[in-house]
C-alpha cells in the first residue's frame, strides 16, 4: 500500500452544473477518503500560485478568469496511489476525447477555444500535491 494525499478541485463549471455530488460520489465509491472539504471563492493570488507553471502561456489568463468565475470545491483526498488514480478517474484534459467512464469523458462538455471547462483538477505528482495542498488548505 502506498497511501497518498492529493488535491482535487471541482472547477466552477462542475459546481455550477450541480455535479459536486456526482464527482464526490465517484471519489468515495472508489474507496478514497475525504480528509477535508470546502466550498471556496478563490482569490486571484491563490490561482496564480496554483497555476504558476502555466504563467506566460496563452491560456493562463483565460484559465485564471474562468477559475474566478464562481465557487470551487477543494478536497483533500487520501487513498492508495490516489494521485495517479484520481488523474485516471478524471481522464485526459480535453473532455471531447476523454475516455468513457472518466469524469471528463462522461460529464465534460466542449473544449473551448480559450477557456477549458473540464470540471476537475487533480495534482499531477507527489511534489505538486504537497505544494497545492499547502496552498488550498493553509
Ligand atoms: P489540471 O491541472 O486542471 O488537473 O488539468 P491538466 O493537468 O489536465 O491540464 P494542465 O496541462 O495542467 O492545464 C491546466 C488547465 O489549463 C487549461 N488548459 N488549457 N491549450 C489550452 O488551451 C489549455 N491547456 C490547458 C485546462 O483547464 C487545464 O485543466
Ligand atoms: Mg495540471
Amino acid at each position: 500500500m502506498s497511501v497518498e494525499e492529493t488535491l482535487v478541485l471541482i472547477k466552477p463549471d462542475g459546481v455550477a452544473r450541480n455535479l459536486t455530488g456526482e464527482i464526490l460520489r465517484r471519489i468515495e465509491a472508489k474507496g478514497y477518503t475525504l480528509v477535508d472539504l470546502k466550498l471556496v471563492q478563490p482569490e486571484r493570488a491563490l490561482l496564480a500560485e496554483h497555476y504558476a507553471e502555466h504563467e506566460g502561456k496563452p491560456f493562463f489568463e483565460p484559465l485564471v478568469e474562468f477559475m474566478l468565475s464562481g465557487p470551487v470545491v477543494a478536497a483533500r483526498v487520501a487513498g492508495n496511489r490516489v494521485i495517479e488514480g484520481f488523474r485516471a478517474m478524471a481522464g485526459v484534459s480535453d473532455p471531447t476525447i476523454a475516455a468513457a467512464g472518466t469524469i471528463r469523458g462522461d460529464l465534460g462538455r466542449d473544449w473551448g477555444e480559450k477557456v477549458q471547462k473540464n470540471l476537475v483538477h487533480g495534482s499531477d505528482s507527489a511534489e505538486s500535491a504537497e505544494r497545492e495542498l499547502a496552498l488550498w488548505f493553509a
